[in-house]
C-alpha cells in the first residue's frame, strides 16, 4: 500500500452522523473510472459464468448464480480494480476509525441484483453481536465494519441498502426490532446515492438490500473488515501466494498476521479531518 491511510479519514460531520445511525454514506468515493473498471470486471465475471460455468480464479467463490442475484466471493487476487478497492486508503482510514485500530479484510464480494417480482420483503439482517461494541473518548467503536459501494446510480426506485437507523447499539432481539421498524416507515432508511459512493456501517446495524422497482441492474462491490486478531468469515481466506507477493502492509491487510499487535487509532469527535 503505497498512500498513507487518512486519519481522522471522517469529517466530525461524518462521524457524528455515523455514530447516531450506525452508517454513513461517503458519496462519490469511487472516481467514474473506478466504477466502469469495477462494472466490466464484475460483467466479465458473470459472461464467463454464464458461457462456461467458469470461476473467475483459485480461492473464489460464488454465492449466488440466480439471474435476479449474481455474487462472487473473495476477490482482491481475482482483478487489479477489486484488489484496488479493498486496499483504497481513504476507505481504510475510515474503517480503522471505527473500528479503533489495524484491521485485516475479513471477506469481500461483489453483486449483480436484477429486479425480482418474487421479492416482496427485505431480509433483515446484522452480522455481529451488539455486545462486542465499545466506547472510546465517548464514540462508538465496532469490530465488524463493512465498505459497500454502489456501482450504478441509486434513485428511490434502485434497490439501494436499507437499514434501520441506529440499531447498530441496540441489543434487543433483532426480529423484535424489525417488526417494530416496520410499523413505522421513517425509521427505515434507504440508501440512495450516484455511483462510487460508499455506505460505511457497522456491521451490527440491521439492514438488507432494498427491493428493485425501476428495472434496472444495481450493481455493488463489498470490504468487510475486523481487527487484525479476527479470523476472516468461512471461505474468504486469503490467496497464499497472492497475499505472500504483497508489501508488508498490504500482507498484514489480507492476512491479519499483525494478530494482537493492534495500533490504536482514536480520535476525538473534534478532530479535524485529515486532508491526505
Ligand atoms: O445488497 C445490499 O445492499 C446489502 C448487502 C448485505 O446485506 C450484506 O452484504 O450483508
Amino acid at each position: 500500500m503505497s498512500q498513507t491511510k487518512p486519519f481522522p479519514a471522517l469529517t466530525p460531520t461524518q462521524r457524528l452522523y455515523l455514530d447516531v445511525h450506525g452508517y454513513v454514506v461517503i458519496e462519490n468515493a469511487l472516481t467514474p473510472a473506478e466504477v466502469a473498471a469495477l462494472c466490466d470486471t464484475l460483467y466479465g465475471i458473470e459472461h464467463a459464468y454464464r458461457q462456461h460455468g467458469a470461476l473467475p480464479g483459485p480461492d473464489c467463490h460464488f454465492s449466488s448464480t440466480a439471474e435476479e442475484f449474481f455474487r462472487v466471493d473473495n476477490l482482491p487476487h481475482l482483478a487489479p480494480c477489486f484488489f484496488d478497492y479493498l486496499t483504497h486508503p481513504r476507505l481504510l482510514g475510515m474503517v480503522e476509525e471505527i473500528t479503533g485500530g489495524n484491521v485485516r479484510l475479513e471477506q469481500s464480494d461483489a453483486h449483480i441484483r436484477r429486479p425480482s417480482p418474487e421479492r416482496k420483503s427485505y431480509g433483515f439482517h446484522r452480522g455481529m453481536d451488539v455486545g462486542m461494541s465499545y466506547l472510546k473518548n465517548g464514540l462508538y467503536h465496532g469490530p465488524f465494519v463493512k465498505t459497500l459501494t454502489n456501482l450504478t446510480d441509486l434513485g428511490p426506485d434502485d434497490g439501494g441498502t436499507v437499514c434501520i437507523a441506529g440499531s447498530h447499539k441496540l441489543d434487543i432481539d433483532p426480529q423484535a426490532i424489525i417488526a417494530a421498524a416496520l410499523a413505522d416507515p421513517r425509521m427505515i432508511h434507504h440508501v440512495q446515492a450516484p455511483a462510487g459512493s460508499t455506505l460505511l456501517f457497522f456491521e451490527s446495524l440491521i439492514h438488507a438490500s432494498g427491493i428493485i422497482r425501476s428495472g434496472r441492474d444495481r450493481l455493488l462491490i463489498i470490504g468487510g473488515y475486523t481487527p487484525s486478531m479476527f479470523q476472516t468469515w468461512r471461505g474468504y481466506e486469503p490467496h497464499s501466494d497472492f497475499a505472500q507477493a504483497q508489501d508488508e502492509a498490504t500482507r498484514s491487510l489480507l492476512t491479519g498476521d499483525q494478530k494482537y499487535h493492534w495500533d490504536r487509532r482514536l480520535r476525538l469527535l473534534s478532530d479535524p479531518v485529515a486532508t491526505s
